[in-house]
């Protein structure tokens, strides 16, 4: 198993030459703003406020690269999103992070898609992206604690075989898993997965 309380936040990179090549996995956080990739990170470490979140969007702008364990990194994306209204063909996803998904560093995406909101446009050509890129991936529905038990279940049912999560246009089926900040629900099969990156072989 993974020691999560053996966690430091090794690089805040603002440009591409920051990124560490050390050959450690990278698993990047990828979302829109506010969805809770960096609640996601406080959760799977134990910490209250260790990756910094906020109720106002566009909070994290940095790529930060959270090393657990001195096995792998969770790298905490900037949200895309934020400032896009609709009709807006403004740039939604930063350079950097464009910079960064194209670097070659990734070794699997976690694409975060809000439960209640489904998938939004900007997730949508993220999922195309991943899908057309061949990057492994899987999706964390977040916030699962705003809804009911009848609305969870048809979310995440809708979400799970939504079509570009399933061959031809996937790979494979792609794992969706539900999470919540604020219940932990999700928190061990996350762990497990991650375990999972960095010793194939252990039992679970
Ligand atoms: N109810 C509920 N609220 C959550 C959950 N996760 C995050 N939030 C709230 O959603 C807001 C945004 O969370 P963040 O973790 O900062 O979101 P982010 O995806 O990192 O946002 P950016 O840094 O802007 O990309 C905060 O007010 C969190 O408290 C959750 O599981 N349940
Ligand atoms: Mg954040």
């Amino acid at each position: 198993m993974l020691n999560t309380q053996n966690a430091v936040l090794k690089m805040t990179a603002g440009r591409a030459d920051q990124f560490p090549r050390d050959g450690l996995p990278q698993i990047a956080l990828s979302g829109r703003s506010n969805v809770g990739k960096s609640s996601l990170v406080n959760t799977l470490l134990g910490r209250k406020s260790f990756a910094r979140t906020s109720s106002s969007p566009g909070k994290t702008v940095t790529l930060n690269f959270y090393e657990i364990d001195r096995r792998l990194y969770l790298v905490d994306l900037p949200g895309y999103g934020y400032a896009r209204r609709s009709g807006d063909r403004r740039r939604s996803f930063s350079a950097l992070t464009e910079a960064y998904l194209g670097s070659g560093l990734v070794f699997a995406v976690w694409q975060f898609i809000d439960l209640k909101v489904g998938p939004t446009e900007d997730d949508i050509l993220m999922l195309e992206w991943l899908n057309a890129n061949a990057v492994p991936y899987l999706v964390v529905a977040t916030k699962s604690d705003k809804l009911g038990a009848t609305a969870r279940r048809i979310n995440f049912e809708a979400l799970a075989s939504y079509p570009l999560l399933l061959p031809p246009y996937a790979a494979e089926t792609v794992r969706t898993v539900m999470f919540s900040a604020q219940t932990g629900e999700g928190r061990d099969e996350l762990l497990s997965v991650l375990s999972g990156y960095v010793s194939p072989s252990e039992a679970p």
